[in-house]
């Protein structure tokens, strides 16, 4: 068995499928004689499934056989187990424990002291209900947003929600995602819900059987595509990149990062200023316009509003006509080149793509929107391979056949508090109680919070602006946190409990797009003290009076077999083998049936525009949204338009940071793993800049570089590269923040986690979402005697681990 990256062994794929007449398909597994089977224990990730054996330290790690590319960000798990990040123990912070609760400037080097878990279970019951008698639940921040890991039962988000709703009659949540703040609002307004524009669309199948363009603004990578959440199989998206390119597709990538689509597609790579897609779009709007290009008939019998917007495109309402080389100036992309490519998009089946990228930013709706409108323009929404594909490529979620059974799901109970905010206005939230805020037409205002629980996210990392996060901290009256690992979150915490990683505890793998349900079996018994979340809120609901209806009388083991249940009915319902839980749980797997690939709500809609039509009001695309006009929001107006971000490059941050996805981790998790730390030179992340503007400021490769703009600045090592264009630099996020010892107001991160230079203002009044995505910065050498990297040390000091 070859062994490649980072420990990661690879068995020999093999998929099969088995068609049936109804339309829908069952992925047998693939053990057959051919393939070496795999030594170890089933179990399944974001990233990948894999089989795990234990080897004295290490993990040796086998992908499923079924992976046609499994992803080495499996590598991450070889040595994360018994890593020294790991959380052994409850700890406190002292000040929390001497002091009591209460606003307090909280420092990640303050000292926490260990303490037993009765004690520290004690403790947090108490405060919650003190917190819950004298202020309600709708003091409980509990909206703590994170990926966590996968696994439907210790699925950390459900558990929390679960105990807060069944403990203190609800907390205040939040709304929408950090991934697709401005699309989730957006595409209900005018085409139809998230999951369906995204999910059950447009199939990489399809792609390679008939796209002939695919327009993607962002591009396609790899990185992002490897990552499912709650678990995959197979990673097919290459492959169908090569056999559509192989047929003779034309892959077009819109970005400022020459790879953002991989090798495979042969992508023609269109470099354009971060921020301006909408004005390119806009311009290859205008070419089918004025060249009479565009599908009238489609825009007559499927769609609203195209008069009132061809004449914002003509410049009959602003006297600005956003022809080629209007957006030409704006994209840095040639006139010549926008025209050609609209009349190219006319010429064949073609696809339309936007990645959540575009929609991280200030005006994010206004991309999702127009290239809705331009695809509505070109004709070929709800065609095999064709129109527009919101989000394709931007996870492995995407261009899959969804599955026609239901996936085991813990329920989270009624949530008794109404108060709500997008989840990106936490900073706002806490430093604002009481104000008021738009969100989606309703004038809604933030409430006064005094405890904030989070378990499985890493606010440190997903949040912009993190010195900003830090004062807004600084006013609740405690901050708790389970994690497996010391994070930057639970450094920052007041009360922090060790939680298992999933390789210590069963659980379940699914994916609503994949088509295999994991057993995802225990490896190792978990480290030091830790237990699960499950667990944690158990004995804490023991505490509160409230366990049995926290627990409904179930073990963990007992609640798998009851969350399998439904899976299993549905199965056999529809005629498929159903085994018992305990045959799953033997067998470590079982297949599941895809629903047919059938182009969702857009395929319906383009045959039978009257008898299907889309969820919006008016039944149809909507390139003018009453609805959205009726808000009045000068920043998010009735059609799409082009609206500059209003902070752009100058003297001061000439330089635009591309701050996206990480690819050797998922987000921030295991940071510290094996092939985290490959990415790294001398412990930093690594920040890409182009040739010339390296030159500009006496930056050769492997220099320490310091990013700085007015909110903070962080540390880096300078790769030299051309693949970023000119005026760019980029920096992945996941590094864990490591603040410069010592320093109290917006220290400098010797780490290199770009949050702290990102903005944190929201996309509109619409969505509200985050702009994390691109922010200006300047770039510098930096002099002097560069503090040591502390970020996966634990904050204790020596001997008081356990
Ligand atoms: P993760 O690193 O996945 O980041 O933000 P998110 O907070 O989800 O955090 C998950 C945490 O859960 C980890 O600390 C992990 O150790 C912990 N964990 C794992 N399993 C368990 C468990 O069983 N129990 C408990 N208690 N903890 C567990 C991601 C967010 O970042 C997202 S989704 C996006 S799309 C955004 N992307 C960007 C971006 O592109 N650019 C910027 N600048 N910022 C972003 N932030 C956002």
């Amino acid at each position: 068995m070859a062994q490649f990256q980072h420990g990661v062994a690879r068995a020999a794929p093999a998929p099969d499928t088995t068609r049936l007449a109804s339309g829908t398909e069952l992925n047998e597994p693939a053990m057959d004689d051919s393939v070496s089977a795999p030594t170890g224990t089933p179990h399944a990730s974001h990233w990948g499934s894999f089989f795990a054996r234990w080897e004295g330290e290490r993990l040796a790690v086998t992908p499923h056989p079924d992976d046609p590319a499994p992803s080495p960000i499996l590598g991450n798990f070889t040595d994360s187990l018994r890593h020294k990040a790991r959380i052994l123990r409850p700890m406190v912070r002292r000040g929390w424990l001497e002091n009591g609760p209460g606003p307090r400037r909280r420092d990640f080097s303050d000292d926490l002291v260990p303490v037993g878990w009765d004690e520290v279970l004690d403790r947090l019951a108490g405060e919650i209900r003190r917190v819950v008698d004298d202020a309600g639940p709708e003091a409980i921040f509990g909206g703590s947003y994170g990926w966590a890991s996968a696994g439907r039962f210790h699925h950390a988000q459900s558990q929390i929600h679960r105990f807060l709703n069944v403990a203190c009659g609800g907390y205040v949540r939040s709304v929408n995602s950090y991934s697709a703040g401005a699309s989730t609002v957006i595409l209900p307004h005018i085409l139809g819900p998230f999951e369906a524009l995204s999910r059950r669309n447009v199939t990489w199948d399809q792609i390679a059987s008939h796209s002939d363009i695919v327009l993607a603004f962002g591009g396609l990578p790899l990185k992002n595509q490897m990552i499912a959440g709650g678990g995959i199989t197979q990673h097919i998206e290459a492959d169908a990149m090569a056999r559509a390119a192989a047929r003779g597709a034309a892959f077009w990538s819109v970005s400022p990062l020459r790879d953002d689509t991989p090798g495979e597609a042969r992508p023609n790579w269109l470099p354009i200023r971060p921020g301006t897609d909408v004005a390119m779009m806009l311009g290859l709007a205008h070419t089918l316009l004025t060249e009479d290009l565009h599908d009238r008939a489609f825009l007559a019998s499927h769609c609203t509003g195209f008069e009132d917007f061809a004449a914002y495109l003509a410049g009959s309402t602003d006297g600005v006509a956003k022809d080629a080389d209007w957006a030409a100036e704006l994209t840095g992309i040639a006139a010549d080149t926008l025209r050609e490519l609209a009349r190219k998009l006319v010429s064949g089946r073609s696809l339309i793509v936007v990645a959540h990228a575009l929609q991280r930013a200030q005006y994010g709706e206004q991309p999702v929107w127009m290239a809705a409108v331009l695809a509505a323009m070109i004709g070929q929404i709800g065609l095999p391979g064709g129109g527009y594909n919101y989000a394709l490529g931007t996870m492995g979620h995407t261009g899959r056949r969804v599955n026609a059974v239901p996936i085991p799901t813990m329920a989270q109970g009624k949530n008794g508090v109404g108060a709500f905010i997008p989840v990106a206005r936490i900073s706002d939230m806490l430093l604002n109680p009481g104000q008021p805020f738009a969100y989606n037409g309703e004038d809604l205002s933030y409430p006064r919070i005094k405890l904030v629980y989070w378990a499985g996210g890493n606010p440190f990392h997903h949040h912009q602006d993190l010195n900003r996060l830090i004062q807004a901290f600084s006013q609740v009256d405690t901050i708790i946190c389970h994690d497996s690992a010391w994070t930057p979150m639970a450094r920052f915490a007041d009360i922090v409990l060790p939680a298992t990683m999933t390789l210590e505890r069963d659980d379940i793998g699914a994916a609503s797009t994949d088509p295999r349900l994991i057993a995802m079996r225990q490896v190792v018994s978990p480290i030091g003290e830790a237990r699960d979340d499950f667990t944690i809120f158990t004995d804490l609901a023991a505490r509160l009076g409230c366990e049995q209806a926290f627990t409904e009388g179930r073990s963990a083991r007992e609640w798998l077999a009851h969350l399998y249940e439904p899976t299993r009915r549905a199965l056999e319902e529809q005629g498929w083998a159903a085994p018992s839980f305990e045959a799953f749980w033997q067998a470590g797997e079982i297949p599941l049936p895809s629903a047919p690939d059938d182009g969702g709500i857009l395929r319906a809609f383009r045959h039978d525009p009257a008898g299907q039509p889309l969820p919006t009001p008016s039944g149809r695309i909507e390139i003018v949204s009453q609805t959205v006009a009726g808000f009045g929001y000068d920043d998010c107006p009735g059609h799409p338009v082009w609206l500059p971000a209003t902070e752009q490059p100058d003297a001061a941050a000439p330089l635009t940071l591309i701050a996206n996805q990480p690819a050797t981790r998922l987000h921030s998790q295991l940071d510290f793993g094996a092939y985290s730390q490959s990415s790294k030179r001398g412990g930093r992340e690594v920040v890409r800049i182009n040739p010339q503007d390296a030159a500009a400021r006496g930056i050769v490769d492997g220099d320490l570089v310091r990013l700085f703009n007015e909110r903070g600045a962080c540390l880096a090592s300078a790769s030299i590269s051309g693949d970023v264009m000119p005026g760019v630099v980029h920096l992945p996020t996941g590094a864990w923040y490591d603040p410069q010892p010592g320093a109290t107001d917006a220290a400098l991160c010797v780490h290199g986690n770009p949050n702290v230079l990102t903005r944190d203002i929201g996309t509109s009044r619409l969505a509200q979402g985050s702009c994390g995505q691109v922010t200006t910065i300047q770039c510098e050498r930096f002099e002097g005697i560069a503090p040591p990297v502390r970020a996966h040390e634990p904050p204790v000091r020596a001997g008081e681990q356990p």
